[in-house]
Parts: structure tokens; C-alpha cells; sequence
């Protein structure tokens, strides 16, 4: 018999609201949920799901490794016997190095409360989550201007009136929702402003274009607040009643003309002026969006909280049209919201000290829920600030999702026992002495999500197809190990019924009220504060703070001088991003996305390759201070001068992932180790490389 399934996508992060039809245990089709009006479809990786169901390059059974890491040979075992190993070296590591010695990271998911659950029960404080990698300088920003993080606020796409986008690649890194209310907003009238050394697929839709010089951003932002304050652009009203350190900002950005941001940008000095102002007449229903991978560089906290500032100018905070603060049950008359399993009381920790730093003199101000994820490698190979020993690799693989790949890879090899949990070999997982298989998400029930918003939702995953081979969902496997690690009494679960029901115990929902729309809403209007005098800024002052005091509490300067950029002129600078066929680094291997892009390429300008003696589509050495790699070449006029791109995600080296087995370039292998040593995100963007013909 045919039903629809409605359920939540996880073949990228954003988890976007599908409905599954489903016949005989099979799946028909792979839809956006037609109850949520902006999921019109879902992307090529959504429906390219299916092709992993039957996958036999996928890991298939739990395995331990029996040759040296890395050289493919592996025991296929039992759940048992794969749990009981498992436990029982950790329990071997912990008695020597103490349970601290163990790392979990993870993609944030929604098994995280129960990931954070199980670290704490076995009392380890090390986690990180891929979130820190991903985005941890536009958290830190975000807090330093409104105390909130970024994944508390968003953006209402579909009212804006003019969007800036800062590399923010909307039509090829998709969130199916966002990207189509940004299509109704533009079928409306709204303009968009790409800004990007490259032309993007975004940026070839957008109404303008501006091919600026990497890592140049945060000039063209303190010239656009020059001008918005020297022409009084700014809301007034909006900026009396919330701002702190205004005429702070202003004397700092009075120096920064137009003109002097064109020497550093390359963007003409008229088009920067009349940016500004087409921005100013467009608000409060203007986005400046504060993007996630875009220019990643040691400043990047200040570009980041630039692009805050300028919003806050346009008074678009809290404003129809503009970024908006997500709001949560509370919000919408709730006495509660769902219980949490990491809330439970726990033994205090042996160690509370991080191996990061994070929250503490390292990184005193990046976000310790999320932690800085970068710091791992060197954090085991220099045993700082003590030996790390196991990493739990849950839904993550730090090998390729990070910068230096070597290092990351010695690092992994010097650990004694790593665990992984995955659908996929991926780097990591090649590496591992024993592998935990997750079912895949269509295979699968969840933990609820709370979906905050401006119409907060409680979120619904579930099966709708029996497990194809024999893997478990991620909830099973934790409460498994803890009760072989003597802590399962913080799992309090046999079924995912238990799960749904411990969660939504103190919100009054019945667990039947998701199968209509597989989501339940908690308001029918969207919630929005007032903007004279409700606004809730969870800083000190409660103001959005330009000059702000969790940066100078800890040292460290709201408004640092510019640094202006160079760039050698035998190098460039190697930039990345995503396509629209491929998620990060964990679908290369998928048959039917392998298909549509099998491999990725360095997009070169083409008056730099003619120098060099490049032609498209030949073989190139591309070379930085951390390593290299051979790449075919993309000729163009569509990249700056001084900028090469890659294709973040391929260059894979896992012989048991045969389709996409050494196709292309990691661009891993070829970033440099540096770091936003305030924000706490790798500069992913910032490394500097030599191209030549390959021989
Ligand atoms: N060098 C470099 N590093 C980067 C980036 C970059 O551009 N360059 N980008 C950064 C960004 S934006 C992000 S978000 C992170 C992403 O970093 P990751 O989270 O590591 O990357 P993903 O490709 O999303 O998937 C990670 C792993 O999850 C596995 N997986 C997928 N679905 C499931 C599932 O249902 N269950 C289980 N158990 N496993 C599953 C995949 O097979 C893969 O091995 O990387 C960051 N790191
Ligand atoms: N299809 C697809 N969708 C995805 C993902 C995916 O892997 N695939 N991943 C999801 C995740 S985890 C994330 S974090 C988001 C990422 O979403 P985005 O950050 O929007 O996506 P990217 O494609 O990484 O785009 C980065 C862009 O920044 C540009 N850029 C590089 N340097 C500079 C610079 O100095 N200045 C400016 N202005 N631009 C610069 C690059 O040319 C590139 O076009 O996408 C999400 N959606
Ligand atoms: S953006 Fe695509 S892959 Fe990501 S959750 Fe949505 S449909 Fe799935
Ligand atoms: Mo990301």
C-alpha cells in the first residue's frame, strides 16, 4: 500500500521538512512537505538519498579493524561484540588517562542532547561540534553585538526588500526554504547585492555584482557605515533607542572612505556609495546577511560583527523583512519546552579543563557548546594540555573538515582507539579501530527538534523504510555503550516512543498530534517583538552593543584598526565553497551525485593562467605551505585576479568509497593551519598558494 511519510532530511544539515511516499517498503518519491509552504521540492541531494538505501560501498555491520589504520582490512562483528570492545578499551584508556582523555565531536544533530548526555556521564568535558568549523566566528560576532548566536537568529527572506550578500551562496548552498522565500521575495520587487571574488550561480542571478578582492570585505563594510553615518542613512529612531557605542563607531569608520576602500577592495568608490544609499532606502526590510563559509580569515570576528553593525544601522533587527530573533515555546505562551536528557544531575568532573582552550585563555569567548573544533589535532599532538587518547567521531569526520589534512591524519594516528558512527567510509572512518553504522535517515526515528522561529515547531523524524543492512540509529548506540560503561541510568529509554515522550512530557503534546503534518506548530501568527521596546538583546546592557563588553571584558578591542591584506603577486589566495550536488565531504561517494559531479576543479583567472602557460582543462600543481595537489583547471574571467577556488568536499583517499577514490583535490591537503584566534574559527580562506602546469 502507497502512504506519504512526513519526515525531516538530513542528507545536509538544514534538515528540511520532507514527505517520503512509500510503497511495499519502498520509497516512490522524496518531496518537500507541502504543509510548509516555502518546501516547493527538495534539492538534488535530497532526492539523492535513495541512492545510498542499497549502497554496498556503504558500512554495512558493525567492524573492527584487524590490519594497520587505514589499510581497509576489518573484522565484520556483532552489535555485541562491537559494543563490548568499544567499552572495554575505553575502560582500558580511562583507568590509565582518565575518562578526560576522550574527545566527542559530532554534526550537531538531533541526538545531540543525548551525545552531551553521554559525555557527561562518562565525565569527559571535550566535546566539539562541526558548527564551530562551519560558522564559530559568526557565533562569537553575532553574541559580541546582540548576545545572541547565529543559530538563534535568522533572516525573513521573503519580505526583504533588498538583500546583501557576502559570498552567501543561496542558490547553490541551499536551504530549500530560505532559498525559495528569496526567489518570492525577488519575484516581488526585491533587489540582491552579491559580493564575491567569484561568480557563484547566486551571483549570476543576483541584480548586482561585485567581484571584490578576497578577504577584503570587512573595508567595503566600514566605508559602507562611513557613508551611511556621514549621509545619515541610519535609523535613527532604531538606533537611538538600541544601539551602545555609536559615536564610538563613527569616529572609528571616519577615516575609512569610499575611495579608500576601493584601493583595498577593487570596488569602485561610486558603486560603494550607491550601495549604501540603495540599501538605506530599502529599510528596515534589508538584509545584510552574516553568511556562514565566505571569507574565513584571521579578522573574520570583525567582518562578522560588520555585518551585524550594519544591520542594526538599517534598524532591520527584529523587523519584518529583516533578521529576525527565533522565538521558542515561552515565546509562544508555553509554560515549557522539551525536557532534556543533558539537564539530568550528573557526578562532577575529574577534569573540567578543555582540551581546546575554549572558555578559557585560549579562546575565552568562543562558544563552549560548540567548542573550537580546530584545536583538535594539535591539542593530541602536543598532548596540551593532556594526552587525548580516544576520539567518538559520531556523524563528523574531522580528517577532511578541517585545514592541514596531514596533521589532522598524524593526530588521528597517534590516538589509540577511535569510534566511529557513520553511513559512510569516510576519512575518518577508514581510520578507526571499531565502526558503530548509523541506519540511514530515511531508515530511521529520531529525537524531536525544536524548531525555533518565527513560528517555533516541534520537528518530527521518522522511519520510513526498514534498515536496508545492519546499522542503528545513533540514540541506540549511546544508551548501549553507557550501560557497558556502568552510566546507563542517564538513558532512561528503551524505544523512541520513550524518547518522544520523556521530551515533550512538560509541553502537553500528544505524540498523535504528529502524524497529520509530521510537525507540530506552536503559533499560527509569527511573533515578532516590538521594536520601540520589546526587543530582548541578551548583552549585558540588553542594547545591541557595537562597543562590546564580551570583547573588552576579555581583552580584547571593538574596533581594531583595519590590517590591509596582500597578496604576493607569484600567489594567490585559495578560496572554497560548495556546489549544489554535493554536501561538505560526505556525499562524493553517492551514486547518483558522483554522477553529476564527480570530481571538483580550480576555477583560475584567465589572464593569470595565460601567464602561466595554463589552458582549461589541463592538469595543475596547486602549492601551499601545508602541501599539495594536482587539479584540472577551470579557465575564466569569472574569478578575481587574485584568487583561485576549489570545490570544498572530494580528493578522497578511502579505497572502500570506490566511486569517488582519489577524484579531484582535498582542499584540506592544501590549507593552512591558521586560525580567527578571536571568533575561533579556522581562516579557511586565508592560505596563500603557487600554481603551475602540472608535469
Ligand atoms: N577544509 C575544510 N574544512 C571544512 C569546511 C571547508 O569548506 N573546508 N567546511 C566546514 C563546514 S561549513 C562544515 S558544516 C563542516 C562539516 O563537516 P562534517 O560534518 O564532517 O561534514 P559532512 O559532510 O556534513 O558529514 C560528516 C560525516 O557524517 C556522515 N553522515 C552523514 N549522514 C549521517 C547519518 O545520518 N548518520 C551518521 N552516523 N553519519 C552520517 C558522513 O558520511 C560524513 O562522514 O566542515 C567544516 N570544515
Ligand atoms: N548544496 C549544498 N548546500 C549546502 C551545503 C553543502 O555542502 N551543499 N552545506 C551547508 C552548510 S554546512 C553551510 S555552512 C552552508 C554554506 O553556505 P555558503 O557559505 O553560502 O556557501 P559556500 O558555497 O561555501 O560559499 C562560499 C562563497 O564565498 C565566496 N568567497 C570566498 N572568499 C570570499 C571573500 O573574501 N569575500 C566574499 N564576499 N566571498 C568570498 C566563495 O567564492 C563562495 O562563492 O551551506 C549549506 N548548504
Ligand atoms: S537542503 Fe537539500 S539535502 Fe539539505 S536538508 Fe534540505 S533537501 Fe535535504
Ligand atoms: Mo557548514
Amino acid at each position: 500500500m502507497r502512504k506519504k511519510i512526513y519526515t525531516l532530511c538530513f542528507m545536509c544539515s538544514v534538515r528540511c521538512p520532507i514527505a517520503v511516499v512509500v510503497e511495499d517498503d519502498k520509497i516512490v518519491s522524496i518531496e518537500g512537505n507541502p504543509h510548509v509552504p516555502a518546501m516547493k521540492g527538495v534539492c538534488p541531494k535530497g532526492a539523492a538519498a535513495v541512492g545510498w538505501l542499497n549502497d554496498p560501498q556503504r558500512v554495512r555491520s558493525p567492524m573492527i579493524r584487524t590490519g594497520p589504520r587505514g589499510s581497509g582490512q576489518w573484522k565484520k562483528v556483532s552489535w555485541d561484540e562491537a559494543l563490548d570492545y568499544t567499552a572495554d578499551r575505553c575502560k582500558e584508556i580511562f583507568a590509565k588517562y582518565g575518562s578526560k582523555s576522550a574527545v566527542y565531536c559530532e554534526r550537531v544533530n538531533l541526538v545531540t542532547d543525548i551525545s552531551k548526555t553521554f559525555l557527561k556521564a562518562i565525565g569527559s568535558p571535550n566535546y566539539f561540534s562541526h558548527d564551530t568549523i562551519c560558522k564559530g566566528s559568526v557565533n562569537t560576532a553575532c553574541r559580541t553585538v546582540i548576545g545572541y548566536t547565529d543559530g538563534q537568529i535568522s533572516a525573513d527572506w521573503s519580505n526583504a526588500r533588498h538583500v546583501i550578500l557576502y559570498g552567501r551562496n543561496v542558490f547553490e548552498s541551499m536551504e530549500v526554504k530560505a532559498t525559495n522565500a528569496l526567489l518570492d521575495a525577488m519575484a516581488k520587487g526585491a533587489k540582491v547585492t552579491s559580493v564575491d571574488p567569484r561568480v557563484s550561480i547566486t551571483a549570476a542571478k543576483s541584480d548586482q555584482y561585485m567581484m571584490i578582492r578576497p578577504g577584503t570585505d570587512l573595508a567595503l563594510n566600514y566605508a559602507l557605515m562611513h557613508v551611511i553615518i556621514k549621509e545619515h542613512l541610519y535609523d535613527v529612531k532604531y538606533v537611538n533607542r538600541w544601539v551602545e557605542g555609536f559615536d564610538k563607531l563613527s569616529a572609528f569608520v571616519d577615516p575609512y572612505t569610499p575611495e579608500w576602500a576601493e584601493t583595498e577592495t577593487g570596488i569602485p568608490a561610486k558603486d560603494i556609495i550607491r550601495l549604501a544609499r540603495e540599501a538605506s532606502q530599502a529599510k528596515p526590510a534589508v538584509i545584510f546577511h552574516y553568511g556562514y563559509r565566505a571569507s574565513h580569515h584571521p579578522t573574520e570576528i570583525y567582518f562578522r560583527r560588520s555585518l551585524i553593525m550594519l544591520n542594526a544601522l538599517m534598524g532591520s533587527i527584529e523587523s519584518p523583512g529583516g533578521i529576525f530573533i527565533k522565538k521558542g515555546p515561552k515565546d509562544a505562551g508555553l509554560k515549557a519546552g522539551i525536557r532534556k536528557f543533558s539537564e539530568q544531575q550528573f557526578p562532577a568532573m575529574e577534569e573540567t579543563r578543555r582540551f581546546d582552550g575554549c572558555g578559557e585563555e585560549k579562546f575565552p569567548i568562543a562558544d563552549t557548546a560548540h567548542g573550537v573544533g580546530a584545536m583538535f589535532p594539535s591539542a593530541v599532538l602536543n598532548e596540551d594540555p593532556y594526552p587525548i587518547k580516544v576520539l567518538f567521531a559520531f556523524r563528523f569526520d574531522p580528517l577532511y573538515s578541517n585545514f592541514d589534512f596531514q596533521q589532522s591524519l598524524r593526530a588521528l594516528k597517534k590516538l589509540d582507539l577511535i569510534v566511529s558512527c557513520d553511513i559512510n567510509f569516510g576519512g575518518t572512518t577508514s581510520l578507526a579501530d571499531v565502526i558503530l553504522p548509523e541506519s540511514l535517515f530515511l531508515e530511521r526515528s529520531d529525537p524531536l527538534q525544536m524548531g525555533a522561529g518565527l513560528k517555533p515547531a516541534v520537528n518530527r523524524r521518522i522511519a520510513c523504510v526498514r534498515p536496508g543492512f545492519d546499522t542503528k540509529p545513533m540514540w541506540w548506540i549511546l544508551k548501549q555503550l553507557a550501560q557497558r560503561m556502568g552510566v546507563g541510568e542517564y538513558f532512561p529509554y528503551e524505544t523512541i516512543e520513550d524518547i518522544w515522550n520523556y521530551q515533550l512530557a512538560d509541553m502537553g503534546i500528544p505524540i498523535a498530534d504528529f502524524e497529520q503534518k509530521g510537525f507540530v506548530s506552536l503559533s499560527d501568527k509569527a511573533i515578532w517583538w516590538d521594536r520601540e521596546d520589546g526587543i530582548k538583546f541578551k548583552t549585558p546592557s540588553g542594547k545591541i552593543e557595537f562597543v562590546s563588553s564580551l570583547l573588552e571584558d576579555n581583552g580584547f578591542p571593538s574596533f581594531p584598526p583595519y590590517e590591509a591584506l596582500e597578496t604576493p603577486e607569484d600567489r594567490f589566495r585559495l578560496i572554497v565553497g560548495r556546489c549544489v550536488a554535493h554536501t561538505n565531504v560526505m556525499t562524493q561517494n553517492n551514486l547518483y551525485l558522483n554522477e553529476l559531479v564527480p570530481e571538483n576543479t580550480l576555477w583560475i583567472n584567465e589572464k593569470r593562467a595565460e601567464a602561466l602557460g595554463i589552458k582549461d582543462g589541463e592538469r595543475v600543481e596547486i602549492e601551499s605551505d601545508t602541501g599539495k595537489g594536482q587539479i584540472r583547471a577551470f579557465v575564466t574571467d569569472m574569478i578575481h585576479p587574485e584568487a583561485v577556488f576549489m570545490l570544498h568536499g572530494f580528493g578522497h583517499q578511502e579505497p572502500e568509497s570506490r566511486r569517488s577514490y582519489q577524484r579531484g583535490v582535498a582542499d584540506a591537503m592544501i590549507q593552512d593551519p591558521i586560525m580567527d584566534k578571536v571568533g575561533g574559527s579556522p581562516a579557511l580562506d586565508h592560505t596563500l598558494v603557487r600554481v603551475k602546469k602540472a608535469v
